[in-house]
């Protein structure tokens, strides 16, 4: 069998193409973004070395100064989107405020949202981290400069999300609402190439990943779901297995390709409706999967600041839809 080689230029340009009357903004807006990733990647692919080159803070032993990866991520995205062309703001889960577009440059019609480098505190231990994004298309129109609303936007207006991976190897992971392709990169070519095409995430899995050190400040439903996947699930005639790393964007990628639940519930939330939740919702219900709180579909929530925190349950269909019934059956009872 001979599979197709296809970079992810190709890919993205072949998707505009089904659109009459794209200007292939869109594709530049995307091909920049895979740019920052690859500048990400090696800076990231280095992480060990920093202690040789020099601490974070210090001066390395070329004499440039050594940032954090997490600050590096982020002025790496801003340096190569911001003067792109195509977007009239950012936000950044790294940013308290909105990100202007630098002052002398064009602005577009596109809004950016990104978490620079997700998971970041486990570099120091050499396991996957990522970079999230979300695009919309801006909605205000009083001048060049885009506002708070254009990046106050639903997850199900977002015309593309996804994420790259760094790990044993560096993948884009993205869809614009037709399926869900993943690219690898092939670091001696510093092309990402087609490895994952039309990905679907299996309909019920048999991981579930949440973090049990919190259980005490689960809710009911979330104690009594977790129990059951551990005791009583039987569809799969055996308990589910536990995986957590604790960076999204790797314990999102293994359940998206493996299939299964991962789960950072409430009250509260850690997780960033914006930069993690609504991106990641794009992609797993493109996949044939679901995302909620487990009461609220997470497309649907209207966002009402820049770093909402939301409950995050995404994974398989069938999984999900499970949980949100024992969430819903022990908030009614607590209503009682
Ligand atoms: P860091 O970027 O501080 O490592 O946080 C990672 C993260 O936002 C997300 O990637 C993980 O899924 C989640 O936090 C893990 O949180 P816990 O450490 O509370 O389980």
């Amino acid at each position: 069998m001979h599979s197709k080689i296809k970079t992810v230029q190709q890919h993205i340009l072949d998707e505009e193409r089904l659109h009459p009357g794209a200007t292939g903004d869109f594709t530049a807006l995307l091909t920049t973004l895979t740019l920052a990733a690859k500048i990400i990647s090696r800076e990231v692919n280095k992480a060990g070395l920093v202690r040789i080159l020099g601490e974070t803070g210090e001066v390395n032993v070329h004499g440039e100064a050594v940032q954090k990866l997490d600050e590096f991520a982020q002025n790496t995205i801003y340096r190569a989107m911001g003067h792109n062309g195509h977007l009239c703001v950012m936000a950044s889960e790294e940013s308290e405020n909105i990100i202007p577009i630098p002052g002398e440059s064009k602005r577009g019609k596109y809004v950016l949202m990104f978490d620079p480098l997700d998971g970041s505190s486990n570099i120091d231990v050499n396991a996957s981290i990522g970079t999230i994004f979300s695009i919309h298309r801006r909605i205000t129109n009083h001048s060049p400069d885009g506002r708070l609303e254009d990046c106050l936007q639903k997850g199900i207006d977002q015309i593309a999300a996804g994420y790259f991976i760094y790990g044993s190897s560096t993948m884009m992971v993205y869809t614009t609402g037709h399926g869900v392709f993943g690219f690898t990169l092939d670091p001696s070519l510093g092309e990402f190439l087609l490895s994952h095409e039309s990905i679907r995430i299996p309909s019920r899995g048999k991981i579930y990943s949440i973090n049990e050190g919190n259980t005490h400040s689960w809710d009911a439903g979330t104690r009594r779901y977790i129990d059951y996947v551990k005791n009583d699930q039987k569809e799969q005639g055996h308990p589910y297995t536990l995986r957590y790393i604790g960076s999204l964007v790797a314990d999102f990628h293994r359940n998206l390709l493996k299939g299964g639940i991962f789960l950072y519930p409430g009250p509260k939330g850690k997780l960033r409706l914006l930069y993690e939740a609504a991106p990641l919702a794009m992609v797993v219900e493109q996949a044939g999967g679901a995302a909620s709180t487990g009461g609220e579909r997470i497309l649907d929530i209207q966002p009402t600041s820049l770093h909402q925190k939301v409950p995050l349950i995404i994974g398989s269909r069938d999984d999900v839809r499970e949980y949100n019934q024992f969430y819903r059956e022990a908030s009614a009872s607590a209503a009682d």
